[in-house]
């Protein structure tokens, strides 16, 4: 687990409140999806809960429930803009390319995907 981080000056904090733009692609009570702004696939999207977790081994333990909404709207994403099938990435601490610690799902979709993440 990384270390936990706070809202302050979080910049996803500031979309979900409204205070940024971003191209909002779905939501839920508890979780909104927008476009990547550097996509890196024909649909990438971010899936992000409203409230803040630094990292998804946080929302494990904080909000199982959270969790699985993040899933189910990262589904339902993949399913509007593309076929349904989708690669679901966290990347969790900044060895694995972690930059923005609010706690995200990339939903990459659109195309046949290659396989090396690393
Ligand atoms: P990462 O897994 O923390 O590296 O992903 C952060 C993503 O947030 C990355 O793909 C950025 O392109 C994306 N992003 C964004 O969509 N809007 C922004 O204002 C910023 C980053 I800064």
């Amino acid at each position: 687990m990384t270390t936990p981080t706070d809202s302050t000056n979080c910049l996803f904090c500031r979309i979900v409140a409204g205070e940024l733009p971003a191209d909002v692609v779905a939501s839920s009570d508890n979780v909104i999806a927008f476009r990547d702004i550097d996509p890196q696939a024909p649909v990438h999207v971010l899936v992000v809960p409203r409230a803040h977790y630094g990292d998804v081994a946080q929302v494990a333990a904080g909000d199982a429930d959270l969790l699985a909404e993040m899933v189910s709207l990262a589904d339902q994403v993949a399913g509007t803009l593309a076929d349904g099938q989708f690669r679901l990435i966290f990347n969790s601490g900044p060895r694995a390319g972690q930059s923005v610690f609010h706690v995200h799902a990339h939903v990459i979709a659109g195309e046949q995907l290659g396989w090396s993440p690393a």
